[in-house]
């Protein structure tokens, strides 16, 4: 149903000088047009070499046309940040294509390699977009996490504070709210008080499928009040407003207010007819209604009845400027899904392309001449230097870059090893931070922290004793005042240098997204850790591939993992993760197993975060005490230990078997050599601590020409040797090693969860236990005897 407007209680709006107002209503006027024909240049008369549909969303970039139109040639300042409701896409190329920010061979390329990208990508497009998007929901919760990235930079004084703040703006499709992550977000906002956040809600009242349940959005605005933001609803245009001032007008907004959404779809794609057809029914009694039936043709009827507040472009601009303060806004912009176009309003619209002839028609009622359908001013009836002049003095035009190359933060040459003879990589990470924590390393004073709801079981505790929880007021540590014992001592204030987040994992990786993102969206770079317990790495997977997928840069901390989290049991036990590491974009996984490992990796991933074409860094930990080797680590050590493996124990010559291991079952990999070390006394001992990063090197050094990491240990091994690999997790993470030089591998590993216990129960129900080990090496040792004689 099409509800009331209830006005934003925003400031007296400016009004839009005329000038302004008909260079920006020529302006939308282009950008619908060059937005409808990148998408049927691509479709239609570009060579189409396998048949498949190239695609491009006419309708859905109509129906924000006016909004964003007036946000990028008027509302925009160069410190706001926007991400676009990804099927918007064309209509965001368009924009930049008129900035002059976008090449026209890149529009003709839309949706082909190399071209401008089907959803406005950070890393594909470049430049000019500020988040990515795609999977809907998701870039509007990082505007979200940005704020909080910005406010976080900002009251540390971390970044220049003489100017305003940006606003992040997001563009979202209504059915967006669907998404779960952007009420996670919103509450997750309403907790730490978030700014400067606008999102506009293209309220079309159609998703991909259908036409939006009436019930379903009557609850918006008291969903954003109730988190305290300020909601200006953009209902009606300016000739339905005076429509409604005429003799029984109120009747005509009442019908349009109690018009269910699919009727009112269903009318604004019938037309003129349609509406006079229902409103001749409903409204006759009233003899205003049938002078206002009578005044207007069909054609104007149909300009009259979707004459809705988004397409209209000064009303666009009156709520926008009307907002000054911080307040975070939502705007719901009634629009209509293929404004303008012929399927416009109809429920099957989303993936509908114009075909030739609706195009031809279309180019004439736009006045485009065969041959200008490019050019950036043609058929409008502006002169082209009044529009150029105009589009010269755009708030966003001539700002500089929009991305700030921020300067390098220096990473110590060593981190000190956590001392202890028996440590889990979980605690000697807890330490580690602390160290770093308690120190007066100027790197630290970049670090930020987050976690959600897992800080003290992730053993974030020392840092955050240290550094403080980030909130923007001072809070008191109440527990402390009140004098009760407690090892975690949580102040919170502005100096803080951890956020605490709720249970969400969608919420951490947007953070970490943000946080990743500070350099280049706000000129300082952050060095950002989150924490979570491993298995819930699959609760906010599509967040992080988002994050990976825009470059934002952080390091993941995922503990605990795996069974060996024995007594925790079942739903807390990772299988597949390590293969997500080593399949995920963006991100290196490393799986130590020593505390010594651990300090050389995690120094490692605050440089490599850093690095140009570097990438996150995902450490899957363990809770498991193991005793430590007694070792210095020299710089060869440490290449290896990065590199992804080296020979704990070295094989002879020529030996017949290896074993592999990789995190916390080294002790069983141990165990397991010295006894086979009695029968075969060169076997060797591998230590893997990035199978991710080993696989990597394997395929590259393909392209190399050379052999690579894992080719040049295994074949210190007799060609064929027996090699078995194991680890707490899905053993296809090592079993490829078996291809690398020719090996018979029997990879172990974990390929079921759901059980308690302990340690020796667990690994030996999943077969990685020492006698698992010894099985395995007996066997491929039979096979390799059998194969290669
Ligand atoms: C996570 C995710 N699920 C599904 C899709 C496929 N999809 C793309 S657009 C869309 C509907 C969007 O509707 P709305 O947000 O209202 O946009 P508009 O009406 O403006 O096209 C869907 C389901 C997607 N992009 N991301
Ligand atoms: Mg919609």
């Amino acid at each position: 149903m099409l509800r009331t407007l209830e006005g934003g209680r925003a400031r007296k709006p400016r009004a839009a000088t005329n000038d302004k107002l008909e260079c920006l209503t020529a302006v939308e006027r282009k950008v619908l047009w060059l937005s409808t024909w990148m998408i049927h240049n691509a479709n239609h008369l570009r060579p189409n070499r396998d048949g498949l549909k190239v695609g491009g969303h006419q309708a859905s970039s109509a129906s924000v046309a006016t909004l964003m139109t007036a946000l990028y040639f008027d509302v925009l300042r160069p410190q706001d940040r926007v991400a676009v409701k990804p099927h918007a896409s064309p209509v965001f190329h368009a924009i930049q294509y008129l900035l002059g920010q976008q090449t026209r061979d890149k529009l003709e390329r839309f949706r082909g390699f190399g071209g401008a990208q089907s959803y406005p990508s950070r890393s594909k497009d470049g430049e000019t977009v500020d988040f990515s998007t795609g999977s809907v929901g998701l870039g509007v919760g990082m505007t979200l996490f940005a704020s909080l990235a910005q406010d976080y930079l900002r009251l540390k004084r971390l970044v220049p504070t003489d100017g305003p703040p940006g606003r992040m703006i997001a563009l979202a499709g209504d059915a967006e709210l669907d998404e779960g992550n952007i009420f996670e977000a919103l509450l997750e906002g309403w907790k730490h008080d978030v700014r400067n956040l606008w999102w506009v809600i293209d309220y079309n009242r159609q998703s991909l499928d259908a036409v939006v349940s009436d019930r379903l959005f009557g609850r918006i605005d008291a969903l954003f009040e109730m988190m305290g933001w300020r909601v200006v609803t953009l209902k009606y245009g300016r000739l339905l407003e005076a429509a409604f001032t005429r003799p029984d007008g109120h009747h005509l907004r009442e019908w349009i207010d109690a018009c269910p959404n699919s009727l009112y779809s269903a009318l604004v794609y019938k037309g003129g007819e349609g509406w006079r057809e229902h409103l001749h029914r409903d409204l006759n009694r009233y003899p205003g209604i049938r002078t206002i039936l009578d005044d207007h043709d069909d054609a104007a009827l149909q300009r009259l009845m979707t004459n809705l507040a988004g397409h209209d472009m000064a009303s666009v601009l009156t709520a926008f400027h009307a907002v000054e303060d911080d307040r975070p806004t939502c705007f719901i912009a009634y629009t209509i899904k293929g404004y303008g176009l012929p399927f416009a309003g109809h429920k099957d619209n989303h993936a509908g392309l114009m075909n030739q002839d609706q195009m031809a028609s279309f180019g004439r009622n736009m006045a485009v001449p065969d041959g200008a359908e490019w050019e950036p001013f043609a058929g409008l009836d502006l002169p082209a230097e009044r529009l150029a002049e105009f589009l010269e003095g755009v708030p966003l035009a001539g700002s500089g870059p929009r991305r700030h190359d921020a300067a390098a933060v220096a990473v110590p040459p060593s981190l000190p090893v956590p001392r202890g003879t028996r440590l889990s990589t979980q605690e000697a990470f807890g330490r580690l931070l602390g160290d770093i924590g308690a120190s007066d390393a100027a790197f630290a004073a970049h670090i930020v922290t987050t976690s959600p709801d897992v800080t003290v079981s992730t053993n974030l505790g020392p840092w955050v004793n240290r550094r403080g929880i980030f909130d923007r007021a001072e809070r008191a540590d109440t527990f402390r005042e009140e004098h009760v014992v407690s090892a975690q001592r949580w102040a919170m204030s502005p100096q803080g240098q951890h956020v605490e987040l709720g249970i969400a994992e969608s919420n951490l990786f947007l953070q970490l997204a943000a946080f990743g993102l500070a350099g280049p969206l706000f000129g300082t770079r952050l060095l950002p850790i989150g924490t979570l317990y491993d298995p819930f790495i699959k609760r906010g997977l599509d967040a992080l591939n988002y994050a990976c997928y825009q470059d934002a840069r952080f390091i993941l901390v995922a503990t605990p993992s795996g069974i060996t989290l024995a007594p925790e049991g079942g739903a807390h036990q990772s299988v597949g993760e390590p293969l997500t590491g080593m399949a995920q974009p963006g991100l290196t996984a490393f799986e130590p197993a020593y505390a010594d490992e651990l300090a050389v990796l995690l120094r490692w991933a605050f440089e490599e975060i850093q690095r140009e074409t570097g990438e996150s860094a995902y450490f899957r930990l363990s809770t498991r005490p193991i005793d430590q080797p007694r070792r210095k680590i020299d710089p060869d050590l440490a290449d290896a230990i990065v590199a992804g493996a080296y020979w704990l124990r070295e094989p002879a010559p020529n030996a017949e078997l290896a074993i592999a291991y990789c995190g916390a079952v080294a002790p069983e990999a141990l165990a397991a050599h010295q006894v086979v070390a009695e029968d075969i006394p060169g076997a060797g001992l591998l230590a893997i601590t990035s199978p991710d990063r080993l696989h990597r090197d394997w395929r590259a050094a393909g392209t190399r020409g050379d052999r690579g990491v894992a080719e040049r240990l295994l074949t210190r091994l007799r060609p064929g040797a027996a090699l078995v690999t194991v680890g707490d997790f899905h053993p296809a993470t090592l079993s490829w090693l078996g291809a690398v030089a020719g090996n018979t591998i029997v990879p172990l590993g974990v390929d079921r969860f759901g059980q308690s216990g302990d340690i020796p129960d667990l690994y030996r129900a999943y077969g990685i236990d020492t006698d698992a080990i010894l099985d395995a090496a007996a066997r491929a040792c039979l096979t390799a005897l059998r194969q290669t004689g």
